[in-house]
């Protein structure tokens, strides 16, 4: 498995904020905190590649959000927030080589953060990053794959991923306080601890995960249940809003 991640830029402290209020952001313990996460996906298997960052885009290490990569294609996404916008054409570049691009157009929004697969189905968060025309421009891309797109609805959270994110095939991590069980029924739920609101964002890698050590009482649940868990410290991009899926986009 190969990880793209991205380098974090030294603008990060004007990174975009939505439900925050902007703290200073550590830019060496940033840096030291992202490369203990690239050795914890080297740890499960993933070989890193880390794209260099760009001192313009204050949130280009969040590159989860720039595409949508698949076995038959790569959908390059058209973040909602403006500012980002200029992040995509350094990750298009990277896949080129790897997989058939396709390309979100205007009028249409998509960030990463908002697409979740699982197998043959793909959920869409409806977000102020990702619109219907966003939506549909995905479902276009991947319906001749034979992949399915559900839309969710999500409150309280930046991206569908914050609230909830696949362990295997099988099996959610879920914070339904901030989307309903409903659309995932058909899957065994593990709910993050109610105290630990963003704990449902991990990354999981063959049926193990990579989760946030500020999240103790999700971990050990998570173990409770049978789930390998590899803890990183990521306190400092969390500050941005970003959580642990949004800083590798995986390519089987
Ligand atoms: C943003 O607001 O776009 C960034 N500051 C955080 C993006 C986090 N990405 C993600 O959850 N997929």
């Amino acid at each position: 498995m190969l990880a793209l991640t991205r380098e974090i830029s030294s603008a990060i402290g004007g990174c975009q904020l939505t439900h925050l209020a902007r703290e200073p952001i550590d830019l060496s313990l940033a840096r030291s905190q992202h490369r203990d996460y690239e050795r914890a996906l080297e740890s499960l298997g993933c070989t890193v590649r880390r794209l260099p960052a760009d001192e313009t885009m204050p949130d280009s290490v969040f590159i989860e959000d720039t595409t949508v990569v698949l076995p038959e294609v790569a959908v390059l996404a058209r973040p909602g927030a403006q500012s980002r916008r200029l992040e995509v054409s350094a990750v298009a570049a990277a896949l080129e080589p790897l997989r058939p691009l396709f390309h979100v157009e205007s009028p249409g929004t998509l960030d990463g953060g908002d697409v979740l697969v699982i197998g043959r189905t793909i959920f869409v968060g409806r977000s102020t990053r990702t619109n219907d025309a966003g939506v549909e421009q995905l479902r276009a891309a991947v319906a001749p794959f034979g992949y399915a797109v559900d839309t969710v609805s999500t409150s309280g959270c930046l991206h569908l991923k914050s609230a909830v994110t696949a362990i295997d095939e099988r099996t959610v991590l879920i914070n339904p306080r901030w989307v309903s069980r409903q659309p995932f029924q058909e899957y065994r739920q593990i709910d993050s601890d109610p105290s630990e609101p963003g704990a449902a964002n991990v990354v999981s890698v063959g049926g193990q995960v990579i989760a946030a050590a500020s999240f103790p009482r999700t971990c050990a649940h998570l173990e409770e249940q049978g789930v390998r868990v590899t803890r990183v410290d990521a306190s400092e991009l969390a500050k941005a809003e970003g959580a642990l899926t949004c800083c590798s986009v995986l390519v089987s």
